[in-house]
């Protein structure tokens, strides 16, 4: 629960930006990236995965992860965490929503103009021109390649040492920058430039709330902290957003 006098600053916001990370989906059944991994991914790292340099060493095994995780995030629903953030962009003038998450939900969830930091992983690209391609054959054996110039297919997300696409990047640091309220959701606030956003609201004299069950690099910088699921916290949030008592 919050407190009186930063949910008085929360309803009395003109501009709140809030970001997402992996935490706010892992009730929907899509495991947080710094999870273990399950099953046939058991012995991989993510990170070892998610980077060109991986791709090119072995490329059918990283597209076959990403296959993995498009069906997990295709068959995945938003949850009530997903579905407060939609009750949010209600109630403000001006909310913005910038995830990390490739997963599409928060837009299923009916969340508007949501800052994809990250990418889609629903979108291929030809690993050479950057462009979608859709009309593409996947064996399931052999690497699937673009139909136009031969060059392997590559899911639609940034990878480690990959720059994010500009105009989102941009979007979201000015929003950032110019925010009264700054929320940082289900993200263990490790992988930069999307780290780096809640201190840059928090520099410019934002209220900085987390909301994570567990502690991260951020909780020493957050005005207050809501310890527990997204799933759980950001409804009972609305709900206190809503009503009038002020406790
Ligand atoms: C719950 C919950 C519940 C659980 N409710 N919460 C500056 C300094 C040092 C390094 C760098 C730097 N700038 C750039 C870098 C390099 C690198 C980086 O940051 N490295 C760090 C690891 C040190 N960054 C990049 O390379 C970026 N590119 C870039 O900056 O280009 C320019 C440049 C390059 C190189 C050098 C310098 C400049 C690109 C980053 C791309 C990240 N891509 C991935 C993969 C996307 C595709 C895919 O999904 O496969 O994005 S990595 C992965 O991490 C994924 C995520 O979006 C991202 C963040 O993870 P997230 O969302 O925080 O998830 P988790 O799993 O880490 O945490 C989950 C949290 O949820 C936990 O805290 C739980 O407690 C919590 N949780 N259940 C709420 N129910």
């Amino acid at each position: 629960m919050l407190d009186a006098t930063a949910l008085h600053r929360l309803r009395t916001a003109r501009r709140v930006v809030a970001l997402t990370g992996a935490g706010i989906s892992a009730e929907s059944g899509v495991p947080t990236f710094r999870d273990a991994q399950t099953g046939l991914w058991a012995k991989y790292r993510a990170e070892e995965l998610a980077t060109p340099e991986a791709f090119l060493e072995n490329p059918r095994l990283v597209w076959n992860w990403y296959v993995w995780r498009r069906q997990l995030t295709a068959q995945a629903q938003p949850n009530p965490g997903h579905l407060a953030l939609v009750q949010f962009q209600e109630r403000f003038d001006s909310f913005t929503l910038i995830t990390q998450n490739v997963d599409g939900l928060h837009a299923r969830a009916g969340s508007r103009d949501v800052i994809e930091l990250h990418g889609s992983i629903a979108t291929t690209l030809c690993f050479d021109e950057r462009t979608p391609v859709t009309d593409f054959v996947d064996d399931g054996q052999t690497s699937p390649r673009c139909p136009r110039c031969g060059a392997l297919l590559r899911p639609g997300v940034v990878w480690f040492g990959e720059s994010l696409p500009p105009a989102a990047l941009q979007r979201a640091e000015q929003a950032a920058a110019s925010c009264d309220v700054m929320l940082s959701i289900g993200t263990s606030s490790l992988v930069q430039p999307a780290a780096g956003l809640p201190l840059v609201a928090k520099r410019r004299g934002a209220l900085l709330i987390e909301v994570n069950p567990s502690p991260t690099p951020l909780t020493p910088h957050a005005d207050r902290v809501l310890s527990g699921p997204a799933g759980q916290v950001l409804p009972q949030l609305l709900r206190q957003l809503g009503g009038t008592d002020l406790g």
